[in-house]
């Protein structure tokens, strides 16, 4: 259960993380020493691959399934340099392999300029629907297909330099939502119906299916101010998810300087994660 990857999220500042960051460079990034991982963790990735494989052909959005498929990666850990090679090509990123969750500053300043960390660890088989912390198949199952999409690309670069400068707006835990409800628990909607793109869907066994399925949890249009002021909770699946209509609205949507936004929102109280608004649109399934 993807859940947990927030505890670690929200704690990254912890020294308990479980990555080897001994070898970090000042980047924090490493090598990924892929010939150091076992038979088993590729036959672990493999089998983890396969459960996705189950729900994301009726749950996940067409981008994310056109490239999954292209990356042709069902068959054990993907070497990141190789699948750099092709996402240079594609957007102008490349991946860079991290021990774990790093400071937001350094990870922000990687998005900025196209590099997106992955995880080089892999979770253990006792592990496979809970891990407490983003590892190789969250980061690379969830967040990487998306990456060769041009303008889902574009978004995440921008989010990057809005990371900065929320940094120096003291802003970071308003911005935080906008990754948490876009990047890890967005929801599109398609002419075929609603379709998880946020990496915390994608690579989870039981939350893409209640986010796109379940009657539980309330579905909101897109509304940047409202999603900024809405808490998320890192334990439990959501109680909100926000809808948009495209990865175009993303970009235009979240285009204005966030400076005044952040300063109305400043002086109204957060909205919890269950609670409705009367501006809400509500989406249906
Ligand atoms: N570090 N490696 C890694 N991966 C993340 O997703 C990540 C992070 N550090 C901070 C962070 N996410 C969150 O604070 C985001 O909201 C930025
Ligand atoms: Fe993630």
């Amino acid at each position: 259960m993807e859940r947990s990857i927030l505890t670690a999220v929200s704690n990254a500042r912890q020294p308990r993380l479980r990555g080897d960051y001994s070898g970090a460079r000042t980047d924090h990034t490493v090598e990924q020493n892929w010939s150091a991982y076992t038979a088993a963790e590729h036959s672990l990735w493999r089998k983890l691959y396969d459960r996705q494989m189950r729900l994301v052909p009726q749950y996940a959005c067409e981008e994310f399934l056109h490239t999954l498929d292209r990356l042709d990666v069902s068959g054990g850990i993907p070497r990141f340099e190789a699948i750099s090679r092709k996402l240079r090509r594609a957007t102008g990123w490349e991946l860079v392999a991290v021990p774990g969750l790093i400071p937001d500053l350094g990870f922000f300043e990687h998005l900025a300029n196209r590099r997106f960390p992955v995880t080089n660890w892999l979770r253990r088989p006792q592990e496979a629907e809970y891990v407490v912390e983003p590892d190789v198949f969250h980061d690379f199952f969830g967040h990487v297909p998306l990456l060769f999409d041009p303008v889902y690309a574009d978004y995440m670069a921008a989010y990057g330099a809005g990371g900065l400068k929320a940094a120096r707006l003291d802003s970071l835990k308003h911005l935080a939502r906008l990754y948490w409800y876009t990047v890890e628990f967005g929801l599109i909607r398609t002419p075929e119906g609603l379709r998880g793109y946020g990496a915390g869907l994608l690579s989870s066994s039981g939350e893409l299916l209640y986010a796109v399925d379940s009657a539980e949890p309330r579905r909101v249009k897109f509304d940047l101010e409202r999603l900024l002021r809405t808490e998320y909770r890192i334990d439990r699946f959501q109680d909100t998810y926000f809808v948009i209509d495209g990865f175009e609205q993303l970009i235009a949507d979240t285009a204005p300087d966030f400076t005044p936004v952040y300063e109305r929102i400043r002086r109204m109280p957060p909205i919890a994660p269950d609670e409705a608004t009367w501006d809400d649109v509500v989406v249906r399934r």
